[in-house]
Order: structure tokens, then C-alpha cells, then sequence
């Protein structure tokens, strides 16, 4: 509310400093034709280029001083680091060209601003001044796009050696399921045309395919730290994307076919929940919550850091909720957990 009223009360202020210029301009005695710019308009002009580069570079620092804090924490994965380091070095070109090409463009504007008399200099091409202009972002796009590939190869190649554990995410309007393929790290043969609610095969489990039987199905992911993950990612309905925001990785789930993403965690939610970062968010938004709490709000109660999957494409009217926790721990939380979970087969023998 206080916001609502604060940009209203800046946009009167706009309007009335534009009435009054207006007046100010009517109140003057005009001895030419105030169609056609003369020099003061034009060295009006020229200032106003020059305000609004002040403008520009006044809201980046603001961005970066108020919305730093946002930024997602430290990455939780093994090929993280050099994702995050891919994309700073992306941005830290970005702004210094931005910095240098912005600030000429509304210099220039503001130097070469319209004046009786004078006359634009006809110039038309210089070939080296193409060739440098034209070489420098091919060299630095090709270097970040080289770059880029070799990291994407380097993140999606999974080695046999690597001993993935296998994970399938399947994804439906509106949650996520997860699936093991047990003892023998196998999964089982799946199809959308297999599942039968009655029963409890809800992800399309073949009965008759051993492999399926120890699979395990869950709607709460654990992850062992330090182990490849390789996950299998199905769609029962409609276009989803599996994004796990804090191992930076993505991938589209597809109707029809499995797409692949591999990562391997490092760090325990435990350990992320130390991270100055998260504590620092979680404070501040527990303060939020409490505030609402007080005010008699619902879901309001104190929150603690959890990694999340999320769906990352537009599915439909609950895609927004479209979640599963994910719990990053030690082999021996993991393998404790993993004991208490029923198997595919074990499900199907209690619903018979
Ligand atoms: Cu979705």
C-alpha cells in the first residue's frame, strides 16, 4: 500500500512539474516558430540525453545494492562453480561494454547536439573501423560460445565409471514423482498406457519386467552427497521442465521420450543451511512471516531452508505449486531412509 502511494504521489509530482514547464514555456514571448528546434531546444535535448545516462547507470547501482541479496546462493553441485563462473564473466563483458558504448552514445547526443550553422559531416564508410568493430565481438562471442559448449558437453557426458545413481523424475499436472531403480540400480520399463490408478501403479510400472519389482517410488527426493545422480526425466502429460535452481540444472520433461541430466551434489542441506546466504534469507523471511502471522494470516508458520525441484515451463493453471523437497545427505542417512521405503512390488502385492 505504502509503495502504491509513494509512485503515486512521484507521478503528481511528474505531472506538475510538467504543467508547470508548460506554463513557463506559454509565459514566454516566442519570436519564431516553435515548430522548428532551435539551439536552446536542442541543447535542452542535449542535457536530457546526458540525465537520462545519469538516470540509467543510477538504477543499475540501486539494482545491484538493493537485489543482490536475492541472488541464489553458492551452488549445492559439482559442475556449479564453473557454471556460475561462465555466467559472471558473461555479464562482467556485458557491462563493461554496455558502460563504455551507453556512455559515448549519450555523450555524443549531447556533443553533436543541433546548432544553427552547423553542418553534419558526410562520412560514409571506414574499413578498418568495420573490420575492429566487427572482429571484437566475433572473437569474444566465439570464445564464450566455445566455452559454453565444452561446459554443456563436459556437465551432460555421464561415464559408465561414474557409477551414476539412477533416478527417474516423472512430472504430471500438478507434481513430481520420483522413482529408484532399487537394489540393482535398474529402472524397470515404464509406460503412460500401463498405469492403473485402482492398483497403485501410478507411474506405468511393467509387472512383468524384474527389473521393476525393488524400484522404489517416492514423492520426497533423497540424495546421497558426493554421488552422480543420473536422472531419467518422463512427462505424463504436457511439456514440464525439471529445475533444480540450487544444483544449476534444468531440463525439459518431454511427453513420449526420457531426456537426461546428470549432477552430483556436494553439499548436505544441513551444511546449505549453515551457508550465510541461506541463513540470512531465511531470516528475513521468517521475519516477513512472522509479521503476517501476527496479523492473523494463514500459511505463515517459520520457514527453513529446503533444496527444491521445480517445474521451470508454464504447464497450467497450478504449474506455479508444481514442487518436490529435495534432501541432499550422508550415504548412511541415505541408505537408513531408503530401508524405510516400500518397493514397487511390495506396494502391488498390499493392493491386491
Ligand atoms: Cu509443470
Amino acid at each position: 500500500m505504502t509503495t502504491v502511494l509513494t509512485l503515486a504521489v512521484l507521478a503528481l509530482v511528474a505531472i506538475a512539474i510538467w504543467q508547470m514547464t508548460k506554463i513557463f514555456e506559454l509565459s514566454q514571448i516566442k519570436t519564431e516558430n516553435s515548430q522548428i528546434a532551435n539551439d536552446d531546444d536542442n541543447k535542452y535535448n542535449g542535457y536530457l540525453m546526458f540525465a537520462f545516462m545519469l538516470f540509467t547507470y543510477g538504477i543499475t547501482i540501486f539494482s545491484f545494492w538493493k537485489y543482490t541479496k536475492f541472488l541464489l546462493p553458492e551452488a549445492a553441485s559439482e559442475h556449479g562453480a564453473n557454471y556460475d563462473y561462465l555466467m559472471l564473466i558473461s555479464f562482467v563483458i556485458i557491462f563493461i561494454v554496455q558502460f563504455i558504448t551507453q556512455a559515448l552514445l549519450h555523450y555524443f547526443a549531447y556533443k553533436y547536439r543541433g546548432k544553427k550553422g552547423k553542418k553534419a559531416l558526410f562520412y560514409a564508410d571506414n574499413n578498418r573501423l568495420e573490420f575492429i568493430w566487427t572482429i571484437i565481438p566475433v572473437i569474444v562471442l566465439a570464445g564464450l560460445i566455445i566455452w559454453g559448449l565444452y561446459s554443456w558437453t563436459d556437465i551432460m557426458n555421464v561415464d559408465e565409471d561414474d557409477d551414476p545413481l539412477i533416478v527417474e523424475l516423472y512430472a504430471q499436472q500438478f507434481n513430481w514423482t520420483a522413482r529408484y531403480g532399487g537394489a540393482d540400480n535398474v529402472l524397470g520399463n515404464a509406460n503412460v498406457r500401463m498405469i492403473d490408478i485402482d492398483r497403485a501403479n501410478v507411474l506405468g510400472l511393467d509387472e512383468s519386467d524384474l527389473n521393476a519389482n525393488d524400484d522404489i517410488i517416492v514423492k520426497e527426493l533423497h540424495l546421497p552427497v558426493g554421488r552422480m545422480v543420473n536422472f531419467k526425466i518422463r512427462s505424463q502429460d504436457v511439456l514440464h521442465s525439471a529445475y533444480m535452481p540450487h544444483f544449476r540444472a534444468q531440463m525439459n520433461c518431454v511427453p513420449g521420450m526420457i531426456t537426461e541430466f546428470s549432477f552430483t551434489p556436494i553439499t548436505t542441506t544441513a551444511d546449505m543451511r549453515q551457508n550465510p546466504d541461506v541463513v540470512a534469507k531465511v531470516e528475513r523471511t521468517n521475519k516477513i512471516r512472522a509479521e503476517k502471522a501476527a496479523n492473523g494470516a494463514e500459511n505463515s508458520d517459520p520457514w527453513e531452508f529446503d533444496y527444491i525441484l521445480l517445474c521451470n515451463k508454464i504447464c497450467g493453471k497450478s504449474h506455479y505449486n508444481m514442487q518436490m523437497k529435495i534432501i541432499v545427505e550422508t550415504q548412511e542417512e541415505y541408505d537408513a531412509w531408503l530401508k524405510t521405503q516400500q518397493t514397487f512390488g511390495q506396494t502391488m502385492a498390499s493392493a491386491q
